[in-house]
């Protein structure tokens, strides 16, 4: 196994551009440790990037995402485009039965050295997933890599964290996915640009077809409206037809001149994103740090000092931020 000394940041950046699988490994590796020789290595790869077309595959535990996006790769693979793959496990690195379900799916891609798959965890890392997801994907783009796939678990608060990263994003339902419905009727889930209805061998998949269907029928807004697709993962059904709407929904961005403004919004969210959670990792530490600001807190819980003027004092010790315009 090579170590970390082996590489440079002139031969890594040289080796995931040249797609060499090992550089790629080492790369997101990394990325996830979050070391200065990934973060050099995607500064000098940066400028090369937004090749790459990215798919964001998200929904509840179980729906067959990882299925499905083996039978995806399948199919792009046919016609000959390269792919990489993030799949992204929130939960800790001790539970790690979702990535072992992960490799078994997609392990008939192991062999393909045009495809590269990579699970993901959080492992404490400072800048959450967001970030390590973001980072590890511009360094599959660099490479070269024509289609990527983000899987990501859409049953708490990191797919959505995670969903602004991708230009086309794809919910897979199941029968059974009652939840997801309900929150897309709430306007609680942002509606998807393709939406997979996955297990179609199950009796009530047209059941749930026509509930999302009544959904999406009460935005009539929309310049794209969201198509539904039937598939079954495990024998590939309908998995041509849901890459085609995947190409469809690309070709409508790329006509309406949305697909920039698509990035634009989501790098922009991103960068955000990870300045603010940086900017708040700081302010817990200056504070915890700091026993004359842990005495406002207390002033302020007894009672001698209000909740704003705290504020004031320890932005302006802090940040050096004066926020006396603002409340
Ligand atoms: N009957 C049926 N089973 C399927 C289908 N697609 C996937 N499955 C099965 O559903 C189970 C879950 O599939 P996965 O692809 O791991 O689902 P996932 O959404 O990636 O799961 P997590 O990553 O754990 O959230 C597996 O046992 C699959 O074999 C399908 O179309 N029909
Ligand atoms: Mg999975």
């Amino acid at each position: 196994m090579a170590g970390r000394r082996d590489w440079t940041r002139e031969t890594l950046a040289a080796g995931v551009r040249a797609g060499d699988t090992r550089a790629l490994a080492r790369a997101i590796t990394l990325v996830e440790n979050s070391d200065v020789l990934a973060y050099d290595v995607v500064h000098d790869l940066y400028p090369e990037t937004g090749r790459a077309y990215s798919v964001g595959v998200t929904g509840p535990p179980g729906v067959g995402k990882s299925t499905l996006i083996a039978a995806l790769i399948r199919h792009v693979r046919s016609v000959g485009r390269t792919v990489g793959v993030i799949s992204v496990d929130p939960s800790s690195p001790f539970t790690k039965g979702a990535l072992l379900g992960d490799r078994i799916r997609l392990a008939d891609h192991f062999l393909d050295p045009d495809v590269f798959i990579r699970s993901m965890g959080t492992r404490g890392h400072l800048g959450g997933l967001a970030e390590t997801t973001l980072q590890a994907m511009l360094v599959l783009d660099a490479a070269g890599k024509d289609v990527l796939f983000v899987e990501t678990v859409g049953a708490g608060q990191s797919e959505v964290e995670v969903l602004g990263i991708a230009d086309t994003i794809v919910l897979v339902l199941m029968p059974g996915s009652g939840d997801s419905v309900q929150a897309l009727k709430a306007g609680i889930m942002e509606i998807p640009d393709v939406i997979a209805i996955n297990k179609l061998d199950h009796p009530a998949a047209k059941t749930m077809l026509n509930e999302v269907r009544s959904i999406l029928s009460l935005d009539r807004e929309r310049g794209w409206r969201p198509p539904i697709v039937l598939t079954e993962a495990t024998r590939g059904e309908n998995v041509a037809e849901l890459w085609e709407k995947i190409e469809e929904h690309r070709a409508y961005l790329e006509r309406e001149g949305l697909l920039d403004e698509r990035r634009r919004k989501n790098l922009a969210g991103e960068v955000f994103a990870v300045a603010s959670g940086r900017a708040k990792a700081h302010l817990e530490h200056a504070v915890a740090d700091d026993p004359e600001l842990r005495r406002l807190l207390d002033d302020v819980q007894q009672r001698a000092l209000d909740p704003l003027t705290a504020v004031r004092e320890i932005l302006q010790k802090v940040f050096h931020v004066d926020s006396d315009h603002s409340p």
